[in-house]
């Protein structure tokens, strides 16, 4: 049994050695950021390693999605869904959009795509679904809602790395969906430069317009196009990017291991629910929840404080809702009555601890610790 603090994840890192001769080029040339070689390198890198066209990298997620935001001029009301991290809808406030949350569906997690046309009212210009987990959003359902009422779509996928949906006879990254995706590359996430985001772009000349607004609005030396913000990566995230990219295959086939013996130890245990495997898509295994519903005999905050009295910090992703702080909860659309699904699983939720170094002591003494819950607290 490990003595030491098991965390909900615990960011991989290249051997030191590795880094320091990237560290040794950015010493000698002095070129620290503003687009320099590991940038151009890693934003080549990742389109070809997630297989889409136009990649943008950012300092982080949330400044990506704000800028995506800008990209598209997107502003009155924004369609949302309250089961996220609250960078989701606080990119809408820092644009001044107002979000609209929409409840979502049981089995994905996801936004529910029958509830948004309701949802929908003049001022409504676009929709920011999530891919939850990494679990692909029902793009196709989404893409003709907007299509028939002439919205735009932003992804926010800082969950979705390498995340690839069947289409017809291939497998296609499920960031090509959308107007645009964005991606986090956060010390949290399943590929990290320590801080790091990016956008995808469909095509050169929306690249075009991100990467001037991501660097104040300059174009040149002297011309400046938009009232842009700083959200260059810098060369040493990048470096470190270029070589987390050589190991990230590795990393996610052994996160792929450890559900895998999670979801063996926790087959048939009345009111332990694991999310439904999507079929035709390959994940990345960034999370594993597990819902903790009424049959279980403990509830989900129960189970969450047995493993923090024994040095396992699982996380209650996604509680409390966005729409239920204070900057959110006055809106209509933050009601409980609206949120029905995702106040319930808000509630039921705990994300167990998964990331490559996990061993299977580790995860069988967390398993156990669960599944003891309901006798410990009688
Ligand atoms: N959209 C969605 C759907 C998101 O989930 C996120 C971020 C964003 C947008 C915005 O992306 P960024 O702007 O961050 O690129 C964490 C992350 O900070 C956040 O990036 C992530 N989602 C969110 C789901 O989780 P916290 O407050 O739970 O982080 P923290 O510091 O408590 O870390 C969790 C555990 O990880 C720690 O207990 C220990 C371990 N850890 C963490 C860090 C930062 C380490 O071992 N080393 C570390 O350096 O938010």
């Amino acid at each position: 049994m490990s003595e030491s603090p098991i965390f909900v994840t615990r960011p991989e890192l290249p051997p030191l050695e590795d880094f320091l001769p990237y560290l040794q080029e950015i010493w000698e040339t002095r070129v620290l950021t503003n687009n320099g070689p590991f940038h151009q390198k890693l934003e080549a890198a990742l389109c070809e390693y997630l297989g889409v066209p136009y990649i943008s990298l950012f300092t982080n997620a949330t400044l990506a999605l704000v800028t995506a935001l800008q990209a598209l001029r997107v502003t009155g009301e924004v369609i949302t869904t309250p089961y996220s991290f609250v960078a989701t809808a606080h990119s809408l406030m820092w644009n001044g959009i107002k979000p609209v949350f929409v409840d979502i569906d049981p089995v994905t997690l996801n936004l529910d795509p029958l509830r948004i046309e309701a949802a929908i009212t003049p001022q409504t210009t676009a929709i920011m679904p999530v891919h939850c987990y990494g679990t692909p959003c029902d793009v196709d359902a989404i893409r003709r809602i907007a299509d028939d009422y002439d919205l735009k779509v932003i992804y926010d996928a800082a969950h979705a790395f390498g995340v690839q949906r069947q289409e017809g006879d291939v497998m296609r990254s499920v960031l090509n969906h959308g107007d645009l995706s964005v991606l986090s590359f956060h010390a949290t996430k399943v590929f990290n430069t320590l801080e790091g985001g990016a956008i995808i772009s469909p095509d050169a000349r929306t690249k075009q317009r991100i990467d001037h607004l991501k660097n104040f609005g300059f174009v040149n030396e002297t011309t400046v196009v938009a009232t842009g913000i700083n959200g260059k990566m810098s060369e040493v995230n990048a470096a470190l990017g270029l070589l987390q990219l050589k190991h990230v295959d590795h990393a996610i086939t052994r996160r792929s291991e450890v559900e895998s013996t999670y979801r063996q130890l926790f087959t048939d245990v009345p009111g332990l629910r694991m999310l439904d495997i999507p079929a035709n898509a390959q994940r990345n295994h960034s999370y594993f929840p597990i819902l903790i519903e009424p049959g279980f005999g403990a509830s989900r905050d129960d189970v969450y404080q047995a493993l923090k009295v024994r040095n396992v910090f699982a996380r209650r992703y996604f509680y409390p809702l966005i729409s239920d702080f204070p900057m959110y909860r006055g809106l209509p659309s933050a009601s409980a009555a609206n949120l029905p699904v995702s106040h319930t699983t808000a509630s039921q939720v705990l994300c167990l601890p998964i990331f490559p170094s996990l061993t299977d002591v580790d995860i069988e003494h967390i398993a156990s610790i669960v599944q003891s819950t309901p006798s410990s607290t009688l």
